[in-house]
């Protein structure tokens, strides 16, 4: 722990078993972004270094897939138990790496990512094949094989969270992976690797290359040996992925963007809507791709509701991740801190007025060079600007008011991302009407981030292309191939 905070710790890729540095030596800085400098170095591998962990997790597929489950299901439990063992550990890692409120990481974060792993190794014993019988004629099996060779790819706001969101599944299908999390918060992975070997993950079974998407995660997407990429991260990056690993007719799960819509009746719980509403606006300084940046109010109760909201808002402490009393950390990085004020003066310019926050906040003390972004409300705009389309992923919300139910779903709907909607009525027939004209992935009725593992979870439209999630993640591992008997 000590080591973390202190920045001896050099950050090593996981290849073939071994802690190892990228082959051409070369380092990237890591940024404490609450601090504004660096405090490790992480490896800037390549090409070359991808193909030699996909050469290992090629050599590990055979015995890895055909171990018998339980012996895999127990290795994967294994590695879920040493994530709870040191989760004071992982959690300061993933808040000195993130930006975010270590208070958070130790109650969502972790916890998070040894579930991930326990569920999807005890999926691996429940998943069986499907029969379909055509009466007097034949019986159809359906055999799930894994794909081969995975490559995972996540991102920075729930590093590891969603890395091991991706290679849970991948893993306990049977599938060897090469992976890589984002080269803003690389720490908690490379923890994570540590704890693989202590659990006895045979050698080449899960590789992971540190470095950048441009490099490596493009050398992963555009191998020939890697079978399946999962990613989450932005859409314009998804694109590029798609557009690199359609051709060569790879399984691919993409979860992108949000601009997510949180409709409120004048008939809600009104405490419960105002405070879910903060929590699903400002957690993890917004940067959550199911965070509610659109908020809609039915007119009768916008005066009100704007008031309390703002309050609320503006009595958020922001400030230093390690202080138990702080809300709202720091952004992960200065270029996405710049990207978020840039979006707030865009605001100004569309005539949105900023009725809290909307600035950079410098905290005193040991955090004055970090990324911190007041949490921001903004009234005052229609859903077609600029501000109300585009995905900002920070402390910033729009708060606009609706007149109808239809026109409640139409700003809904007004967007080209569809990944979550979180509504807010007491009137149940009502709550079921709406949910089913919204054109998103996910509906929350009257909570936010309510997660069951066994769910589908991702986006229609520009918010990705798959779901990932119980036996979606199974089925995304593996190849289905039917083998039809005449009787
Ligand atoms: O993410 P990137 P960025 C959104 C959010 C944010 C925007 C850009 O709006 O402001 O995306 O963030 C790897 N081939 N989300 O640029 O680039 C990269 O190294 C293969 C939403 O930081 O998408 C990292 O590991 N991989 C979101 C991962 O992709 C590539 C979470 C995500 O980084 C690559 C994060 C390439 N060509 C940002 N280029 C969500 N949906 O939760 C980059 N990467």
């Amino acid at each position: 722990m000590s080591q973390i905070l202190s920045g001896m710790e050099i950050i090593h890729n996981y290849i073939n078993g071994s802690l190892v540095a990228a082959k051409g030596g070369a380092l990237l800085q890591n940024i404490n972004p609450a601090l504004g400098s660096s405090y490790s170095q992480l490896p800037d591998s390549d090409a070359s270094d991808v193909h030699t962990a996909s050469e290992a997790a090629q050599q590990a597929f055979k015995a890895w897939s055909h171990m018998p489950t339980q012996k895999r299901t127990a290795i994967l439990l294994r590695i879920a138990d040493l994530i709870d063992r040191d989760l004071d550990k992982l959690a300061m890692a993933e808040c000195v790496d993130q930006g975010k409120p270590l208070k958070l990481a130790k109650a969502v974060d972790i916890p998070r990512a040894s579930a991930n792993m326990r569920f999807f190794a005890m999926a691996a014993e429940h998943f069986a094949s499907e029969s379909h019988l055509m009466e007097g004629e034949a019986i159809n099996y359906t055999t799930r094989t894994p794909v081969g060779v995975g490559g995972c790819i996540s991102p920075w706001n729930l590093p590891l969270y969603l890395f091991t969101w991706k290679i849970a599944p991948a893993l306990a299908t049977g599938c060897t992976v090469v992976a890589k999390p984002s080269e803003l918060t690389p720490m908690t992975a490379f923890l994570f690797s540590k704890l693989c070997m202590e659990a006895g993950l045979p050698a080449g079974v899960l590789n992971i290359v540190h470095g950048l998407g441009s490099q490596v995660g493009q050398a992963i997407v555009s191998h020939p040996d890697i079978k399946a990429i999962s990613f989450t991260g932005g859409t314009v990056t998804g694109r590029t992925i798609a557009a690199t690993a359609a051709p060569l007719f790879k399984k691919l799960s993409l979860e992108l963007g949000g601009k997510n819509p949180n409709l409120i009746f004048a008939d809600c719980d009104f405490e419960n809507a105002v405070s879910t509403s903060i929590h699903s606006s400002f957690s993890n300084q917004g940067e959550i791709c199911l965070c509610g940046s659109r908020i809609l109010v039915e007119r009768s109760l916008y005066p009100k509701f704007v008031d309390e909201f703002v309050k609320r808002a503006k009595a958020l402490k922001v400030g230093d991740p390690l202080d138990d009393q702080t809300r709202v950390g720091a952004l992960v990085s200065e270029a996405h801190m710049k990207k978020v004020l840039s979006y707030i003066d865009l605001a100004k310019q569309e005539g949105g007025t900023v009725l809290c926050g909307g600035d950079r906040i410098i905290v005193p003390g040991r955090c004055a060079g970090g990324f911190f972004v007041e949490p921001t409300v903004i009234v005052g705009l229609d859903q077609y600007c600029r501000t109300n389309q585009e995905e900002i992923f920070g402390p910033v919300v729009t708060v606009a008011p609706f007149d109808s139910e239809e026109e409640a779903i139409k700003d809904a709907n007004s967007n080209s991302y569809g990944l979550s909607t979180t509504l807010w009525t007491q009137n149940l027939t009502r709550a079921h009407r709406v949910a089913h004209q919204i054109k998103s992935g996910i509906i929350w009725i009257n909570c936010w981030l309510l997660r069951d593992l066994r769910t589908p979870f991702g986006g229609m439209k520009q918010s990705g292309v798959g779901r990932e999630g119980g036996w979606e993640a199974m089925r995304f591992f593996t190849e289905a191939k039917n083998v039809c008997i005449k009787l």
